[in-house]
């Protein structure tokens, strides 16, 4: 049996929902989508209504009308929370292409330090004496006059003296003028053969555009049976060939310490001009890269070597003057200022 209301009612939600439909395909934004769910099926929507209103119809009427509403009802619902993802997926892909990510850029980098030139050129001379067989010796860098001078052949008031201006701590302590005394306190404790390098700090009363108060010595010493200023030789020059290039000339110069006999200088060609002769070797050609030679008996003596038996070879040189010709650096001072602009090149 069909009503009446029937129609009226049934036309009235065909009505709804053809102009639910129309709206919500005019919606521009999820603003817009939620005034038309509230305008439907809010509290006081029209859809609302007629659910409500279902008990003032004909007790037969309810059911059919009933079942179209909530049919309606959940229709719309699908249709307003698809609108709502639509926009909600459209406002995202707006906001990804506004702000894109180019992942092509290069990373922001982060400032990276290097090691100080000082520590460069010392982790070379370590390498190349431990590549020819030599280990590493550690001492004070406060000593005492004893092993800085007495134990060395320079006893006091020996001329010696005067070449290392040093810095007291009292009558017998000073800080060392020399990495030798690491070298004395190896002896006194080991016996030959021995064949030790010590580097480390060394402080010396001195100050210009060549010398710091502080600076960073590399000493070297050999000792055991038949050991000829031939091996220093040969020793010290495959240090250079390796420190700079193995084509550099090489020149041993008589000198005098009073910790060796015989001594000698080693000079090795311009860095700078090749040998023609410039400013930096003072139109000589050669620069002084090294003090050196045979270990003098009195030294041995001192610690106990038996100087029938052994003889052995020492060698000095001061880190900054090597890392200068290296680097081509012509003022000691800078590797102490920690200027980044100057660290930064190394
Ligand atoms: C130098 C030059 C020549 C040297 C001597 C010794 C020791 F302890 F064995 F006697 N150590 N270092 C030495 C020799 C150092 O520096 C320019």
């Amino acid at each position: 049996m069909v009503f009446k209301d029937d129609f009226v009612m049934k036309d009235k939600i065909e009505e709804i929902r053809t102009e639910a439909e129309d709206e919500l395909s005019e919606a521009r934004n999820e603003g817009e989508v939620e005034k038309i769910r509230i305008q439907y099926l809010g509290k006081k929507g029209r859809l609302t209504s007629v659910l409500k209103n279902l008990k003032d119809l004909p007790k037969e009427e309810r059911p059919l009308i009933g079942n179209l509403s909530n049919k309606l009802k959940k229709e719309l619902e699908t249709k307003i929370s698809d609108a709502v993802q639509t926009f909600v997926q459209k406002q995202r892909e707006d906001k990804f292409s506004k702000e894109r990510v180019d992942v092509t850029l290069p990373g922001r980098c982060l400032p990276l330090g290097s090691k100080h030139p000082i520590s460069q050129v010392t982790e070379k001379v370590v390498e190349i004496f431990s590549y020819l067989g030599f280990s590493l010796a550690e001492g004070p860098e406060v000593e005492l006059d004893y092993y800085n001078f007495e134990a060395l052949n320079i006893p006091k008031h020996h001329p010696a003296r005067d070449m290392h201006d040093t810095f007291y701590i009292s009558d017998e302590v000073l800080l060392r003028t020399h990495t030798s005394p690491v070298q004395i306190r190896v002896m006194e404790k080991q016996s030959p053969p021995v064949r030790i390098i010590c580097m480390g700090k060394v402080y010396r009363r001195d100050s210009d555009v060549s010398h710091t108060p502080m600076f960073h010595q590399v000493e070297g010493l050999l000792v055991d049976e038949k050991i000829s200023f031939g091996n220093l030789k040969g020793v010290l020059t495959v240090f250079i060939h390796k420190m700079f290039s193995p084509d550099t000339l090489v020149r041993f110069r008589p000198s005098f310490f009073p910790f060796t006999e015989p001594s000698a200088e080693v000079d090795i060609q311009c860095v700078m001009c090749g040998g023609e002769g410039c400013r930096v070797c003072g139109h000589t050609g050669w620069l002084e890269i090294l003090g050196a030679g045979m270990v003098n008996p009195a030294v041995f003596r001192m610690v106990g070597y038996d100087t029938e038996k052994v003889t052995g070879f020492a060698f000095g040189m001061g880190i900054e003057r090597i890392a200068m010709l290296k680097f081509g650096i012509d003022d000691i001072r800078l590797f102490f200022e920690n200027d980044v602009r100057f660290l930064n090149q190394f």
